[in-house]
């Protein structure tokens, strides 16, 4: 094929739901998904893969097990988009033409922005969550630790699931603490921001664990090097600003816990090189914060991590982009102009212990919960929907195309009373 009516770049949580959902709409045939992987990972379970509470197993797909049988999947990654012609270019495959574009990149992951860390994560102690290999080894330095520092980071970069740092760092307290070696280990949880959370109703609850649970907290404090012969890693002061002051403190180590930096993925740099209008400065995906389309380009609309919307990067976010892009997507190609428009809603179950979460749910104006409960309580409930709820909601609703996020159910349950 070399056109199609609609190109999916990116297979992952967000090109999955459109996918899915505009192969009903459009026809199988008709509709493109590029993604090189074969392999689709529920990456929301990594964190409790790293914490000993799920199996790497449970939490992978083929991509194509996912995808809506019929489609047309190409397994390249893109290298270069022409959206002044609706086309896109490929290293090994010849170009593909399309009539509507949407843009799903996610993030990469950005281990190379700390000296040293892509090597030092093959060596004892260093480890992280955001990849399935290093999730696994989590779980075995926490297993092995029996007494030292044990640091835990948050990087100068947006990131997705901006929780997920901080949840290891208490799931790990908490193994230690049952295992009987806490009182052995120091914790020390160091963030790039100002404070624990973004959100002052969350980050109220989670200074309670911080501070009763002794995890000493560092903020403004930037992981920027890491030598792991010495077991040390070096972490630059920030400002207010977030900028560098120029200070820098070295801490020793036994097990070293990273928060990757994240930057859009390559393709999207580069158009941000190339002045490209279909990206920010940076590379991120500019559409229209709440109707998702890009400005310059009518027919292209970005969904998710690569996307530059001010919302947290999560998949509870996409489950609500995709609501609206949905909508917006099928009245655009009905000829009209979009009818709907995202909230901004994003979600991070904060798991804190092997039985208990505080359910986040906001958008930039504040909370935003769909429970006529305290959400800020740690609770068994929250600890249940994460682990087992989660999932299935994934795997069935949000990558098939039928879950739109909890607006409704968050009405229902407010009897109406709510945004
Ligand atoms: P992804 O799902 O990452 O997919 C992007 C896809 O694009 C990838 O498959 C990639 O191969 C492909 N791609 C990239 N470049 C190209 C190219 N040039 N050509 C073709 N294809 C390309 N979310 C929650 O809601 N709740 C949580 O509790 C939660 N916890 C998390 C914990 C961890 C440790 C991690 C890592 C994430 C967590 N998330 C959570 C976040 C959630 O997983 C992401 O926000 C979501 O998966 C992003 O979906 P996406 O479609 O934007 O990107
Ligand atoms: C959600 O929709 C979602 O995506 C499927 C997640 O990622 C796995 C979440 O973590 C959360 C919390 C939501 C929001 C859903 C409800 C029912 C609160």
């Amino acid at each position: 094929r070399d056109h199609v009516r609609l190109a999916i770049v990116g297979g992952g949580s967000g090109g999955s739901a459109v996918a899915a959902k505009f192969s009903r709409i459009l026809g199988a045939s008709n509709v493109a998904v590029i993604e090189p992987k074969a392999t689709h990972y529920y990456q929301p379970g990594f964190t409790l893969v790293g914490g000993g509470l799920m199996k790497l197993d449970s939490l992978i797909r083929s991509e194509e097990s996912v995808l809506p049988q019929g489609v047309n999947l190409i397994r390249s990654k893109l290298s270069r988009f022409e959206p002044e012609n609706n086309k896109l270019h490929f290293e090994e495959s010849p170009p593909l033409a399309y009539d509507y574009l949407v843009i799903a990149t996610g993030v990469e992951l950005r281990y190379d922005l700390i000296k040293n860390l892509p090597s030092a994560l093959e060596t004892p102690g260093v480890c992280s969550i955001y990849l399935p290999q290093y999730a696994e080894k989590t779980f075995k330095e926490i297993q092995s630790l029996q007494k030292g520092n044990a640091l835990f980071t948050f990087p100068n970069t947006p990131i997705k699931c901006a929780g997920a740092p901080q949840k290891i760092c208490y799931i790990a307290e908490d193994y230690w603490r049952r295992n009987s070696v806490r009182q052995n280990i120091h914790i020390s949880y160091n963030t790039s921001l100002g404070a624990i959370f973004g959100i002052p109703k969350y980050a109220a609850s989670l200074m309670k664990q911080v501070e009763s649970r002794g995890i000493e907290l560092n903020t403004r404090t930037n992981l920027i090097e890491v030598d792991p012969e010495k077991k040390q890693a070096t972490f630059e002061l920030l400002n207010a600003e977030a900028q560098p002051t120029g200070k820098t403190i070295v801490k020793k180590y036994d097990l070293l816990h990273v928060g990757p930096p994240c930057s859009p993925v390559p393709v999207l740099r580069e158009a941000a090189s190339a002045n490209s209008p279909l990206v920010d400065g940076k590379g991120w995906v500019k559409v229209h914060p709440k109707t998702l389309q890009n400005e310059t380009f009518n027919n292209v609309f970005g969904i998710g991590d690569c996307a530059n919307t001010p919302n947290a990067k999560t998949a509870a976010a996409i489950s609500s982009q995709f609501r609206a892009l949905e909508a917006n997507l099928t009245s655009v190609i009905a000829g009209k102009q979009p009818v709907s428009e995202y909230d901004g809603y994003a979600s991070c179950p904060l798991v804190i212990n092997h039985n208990q979460a505080i359910l986040a749910e906001f958008n930039g104006d504040g909370p935003l919960e769909t429970l006529p409960i305290d959400q800020s309580k740690p609770r068994y409930l929250a600890y249940f929907l994460k682990r087992y709820f989660m999932p299935a909601l994934y795997w069935q609703g949000l990558v098939k195309g039928y879950w739109k996020g909890p607006k409704v159910i968050r009405k229902l349950l407010h009897l109406g009373f709510s945004k």
